[in-house]
């Protein structure tokens, strides 16, 4: 099979590429790729277009009998219609089964235009090739965004090079007392720039001033008594704060967000900003609005989980909703937009029922409707849809160790919340959508991914 890409129109080659990755996997095929002045008569054919209802990221997918066209506006486009045309395969057809999928044609644009996962690599540690797999998962569901909560009481998990005990004595250990580990910033860019290469931006977090136990017990002078903690292997939050008083701390967070922003090409930078429970609250809104200026001195916009709403938040600022509506509304009211990620439907990390054998209730119990059956734009009162950037759906690690650990509390839930980030709701619509999952399942068998088989979808 062949697949041609529109000569000259941006990196379409790239798309092309990864679709004959994916294609070839699939089938044991070897597609060639080669560019094209024009429609082909047969194969795949990828072409940029000028259509305004399709926006950055949508496209349009032409399934016909000889020829298959994937146009979009952009190249993300295209690569979003890829993945619309690989999930109409059959992956791993026993090699005397020929290929077959409907021929039809879709035209697809997302509701949101930030559609992220959060994965917390703190409290237990995920190796590169961890991430990478979890970049290819979300990148088949076009989520566009990855959000790494990289330092929090348990570990602090990237390279800082002007302050190397942070990753040499506060990446050493996780929760319930493993090695833990760090991302190099070699790394910490491979996995940027494989984000980047699916259409994926990285969102860097460094939780601030609570969750920082690991960076106290790295260097005493952070703390206020000049005394580092011991770390900490445990699972409770909301008892460590950065010295805000001090102003080394503000060298440090000045030095630890210009090390970060210079490796991070997308346009955010998360400060964290939850649950610092033993910070005043004036010494909490000194210290959050001294960090956002020294982000924006770097470049970056301010995302940040609810709390932050309480500070003067600078112009372009994002809200993180996790628990809070007062918080949010507060800050849509001083202009900030929002990210949804409401812990009662959108916590990766809360267990499905009573048996699940991971994962944490304090929100509630996730059964697969449940997160799936809600609406970012009519969930709060006072966040409309025009206040939203978009969704994320968080995977706290606290009880996830492994990457099948993972992979059973993401899956199957994760389509759910692309879905929401993807399509409007009048679109959406449990009955089928069950209907959908089911047939999807024996998707993920073929990616060897390990779900949770919910009963409440007829598998
Ligand atoms: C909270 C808390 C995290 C926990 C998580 C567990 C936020 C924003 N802060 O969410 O530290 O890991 O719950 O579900």
């Amino acid at each position: 099979m062949d697949i041609y890409y529109q000569e000259g129109a941006g990196d379409l080659e790239k798309t092309a590429l990864y679709l004959a990755g994916q294609l070839d996997d699939i089938s044991g095929f070897s597609t060639n790729i080669r560019p094209a002045g024009s429609e082909p008569g047969k194969g795949i054919y990828m072409q940029v277009i000028d259509d305004a209802e399709l926006g950055d990221e949508g496209y349009e997918l032409n399934i016909g009998k000889k020829l298959v066209t994937i146009s979009a506006g952009s190249d993300a486009g295209c690569f979003y219609g890829a993945q619309t045309f690989l999930q109409s395969l059959l992956v791993k057809a026993d090699d005397d089964e020929l290929f077959s999928t409907p021929t039809v044609t879709i035209r697809d644009y997302p509701e949101y235009s930030y559609r992220g996962f959060m994965l917390d690599v703190a409290r237990h540690f995920f190796s590169v090739e961890d991430v990478k797999r979890v970049i290819d998962l979300i990148a088949m569901y076009k989520m566009n965004v990855l959000h790494l909560h990289l330092s929090d009481d348990q570990g602090w998990r990237i390279e800082i090079k002007s302050w190397p005990m942070l990753t040499d004595i506060g990446g050493g250990t996780e929760v319930g007392g493993g090695e833990g580990g760090y991302y190099t910033q070699e790394q910490y860019t491979g996995i940027v720039e494989y984000a980047h290469e699916r259409h994926i931006t990285v969102v860097p977090e460094i939780d601030m001033p609570g969750h920082t136990n690991a960076a106290l017990a790295s260097y005493a002078d952070l703390n206020c008594d000049g005394v580092a903690p011991e770390l900490y292997t445990g699972t409770d939050v909301g008892f460590s704060t950065l010295c805000t008083d001090k102003e080394i701390t503000y060298q440090f967070v000045d030095d630890v967000v210009r090390e970060i922003a210079a490796l991070t090409p997308g346009p955010w930078f998360h400060i964290g900003g939850d649950e610092s429970h033993v910070t005043a609250h004036d010494d909490y809104v000194y210290f959050v609005n001294r960090v956002q200026d020294i982000v924006a001195d770097h470049g970056k916009k301010v995302i940040g989980w609810d709390e932050i709403a309480n500070v003067n938040m600078v112009e372009g600022t994002t809200v993180q909703y996790w628990d809070d509506v007062e918080n949010t509304t507060l800050g849509v009211g001083k202009g900030a937009r929002v990210i949804m990620s409401p812990a009662a439907y959108a916590y990766l990390d809360m267990q499905y029922d009573k048996s699940t054998p991971l994962g944490l209730h304090w929100a509630g119990y996730i059964e697969v409707d449940h997160g799936y059956n809600w609406d970012p734009e009519t969930l709060v009162e006072g966040v409309a849809k025009d206040n939203i950037m978009g969704v994320e759906a968080p995977l706290w690690s606290e009880t996830i160790t492994n990457i099948d650990e993972l992979e059973y509390m993401v899956f199957p839930r994760l389509p759910g919340y692309a879905e929401i980030g993807w399509t409007s709701p009048s679109l959406r619509d449990w009955d089928t959508y069950r209907l959908r999952l089911a047939n999807h399942g024996q998707r993920f068998d073929d990616l060897d991914i390990n779900f949770y088989r919910s009963p409440r979808v007829p598998w």
